[in-house]
């Protein structure tokens, strides 16, 4: 995308709809039914705690490039197998993660008027709101979210930003370095393990775009009829997920069940999203998941999107399909953009219409 403007810009936006904190606190007995999900009871979550994401220690990943033990095919396996997997010893410090997590919880307490002044515009991704509701007639999900756009700097609109708590912008930065730092370290790993000159994805990643979207699940008395975020896989790159509080809410579809996952504390769960599993030409594949709600408390969870660089082509990486038949489309980064902005959550259906049928 040669403006850089343009990448927030006239790519869309989200249709208002209420505020579903304010809407929880009126403790009605009978939730609207634009938010009940009646298929939701056909679901099958599993019950085997033992069934759990693999875990990845970055420490090990960083010693076995010269060598060492297998962290590296482990991280393959987890990419291949999962899509999914928990990143501990990441060397982001501890109180990066902690001050963001406070900043975060005392912004959603405070009072709606005060949130709104950070709230989205039309045609704008960019704000506190919900996102993906594109038309009067679709579910909603329970819960509203804060999404600024972080890196590059160039694409950052400040008046989204907090400035209450005061701290927010300074945390959020940091924060927001730190996380990208490891997404592109990992990329690195997993561009070495898919066979291409590593540097490719380091260098497609490292003046990449990356989004954060802070989500507050509201607690609901009709928690297994509604869902805080639907079904869905990121149409971003690689995420870096925490969860905020002690509530557990996110689960990802394996083997056609859902999987409650829990977090390790202080890890990062990482997820492949849609452009890497086009970019890899479908080795790695983007997996779906959602956020459940708890009928007592809230829950709070920050999701860090990575993505190219805005002069990147969407498609299978060259090195790979020298050999190969490409498997998806190839989009424009603003072409791309605006596809998943005009779409609504819905599983895996934006990479399935970037799909080749042969
Ligand atoms: O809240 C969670 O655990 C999941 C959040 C998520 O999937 C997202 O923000 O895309």
């Amino acid at each position: 995308m040669g403006n850089e403007e343009g990448w927030t810009k006239d790519v869309g936006g989200s249709l208002p709809v209420e505020n579903v904190q304010a809407l929880a606190s009126k403790r009605l007995k009978d939730i609207p039914h634009r938010y009940i999900r009646p298929d939701l009871e056909f679901d099958k979550v599993s019950m085997d705690e033992s069934l759990q994401i693999p875990v990845i220690d970055m420490s090990k990943l960083v010693r076995n490039q010269s060598g060492h033990g297998d962290e590296l095919g482990e991280l393959h396996r987890a990419c291949e197998n999962w899509g999914f997997f928990q990143l501990i010893n990441h060397g982001v410090p501890a109180e990066v993660i902690e001050n963001m997590k406070m900043e975060i919880k005392e912004f959603f307490k405070l009072p709606l008027e005060e949130k709104m002044s950070c709230a989205q515009v039309p045609n704008d991704i960019q704000g506190y709101g919900q996102a993906f509701v594109v038309s009067e007639e679709q579910k909603l999900d329970w819960g509203d979210m804060l999404f600024l756009l972080s890196k590059p700097a160039s694409i950052r609109n400040m008046r989204f930003w907090p400035t209450t708590p005061t701290s927010f912008r300074a945390t959020f930065d940091k924060y927001s370095s730190e996380v990208q730092r490891i997404a592109v370290s990992l990329l690195r790993l997993m561009g070495r393990n898919l066979g291409i000159d590593p540097e490719k994805l380091r260098s497609i990643f490292e003046d990449g775009t990356q989004a954060i979207r802070m989500n507050y699940y509201a607690p609901c008395v009709e928690a297994n009829k509604v869902m805080g975020l639907n079904t869905h896989s990121d149409s971003t790159g690689l995420t870096l997920l925490i969860q905020a509080n002690e509530v557990q809410g996110l689960q990802i579809k394996k083997n056609g069940k859902w999987v409650p996952i829990t977090p390790i504390p202080g890890a990062f769960i990482v997820n492949i999203g849609d452009i890497i599993e086009i970019m890899s030409n479908g080795k790695y594949k983007s997996i779906e998941h959602r956020a459940a709600v708890n009928p007592e408390n809230e829950r709070l969870s920050i999701a860090a999107f990575h993505g190219p660089n805005l002069k990147s082509i969407i498609a299978p990486l060259e090195d790979l399909v020298k050999e190969e038949t490409p498997n998806y489309k190839s989009l424009t980064h603003e072409e791309f953009v605006k596809l998943v902005v005009s779409s609504k959550l819905d599983g895996k259906s934006l990479v399935g219409r970037m799909k080749l049928l042969h």
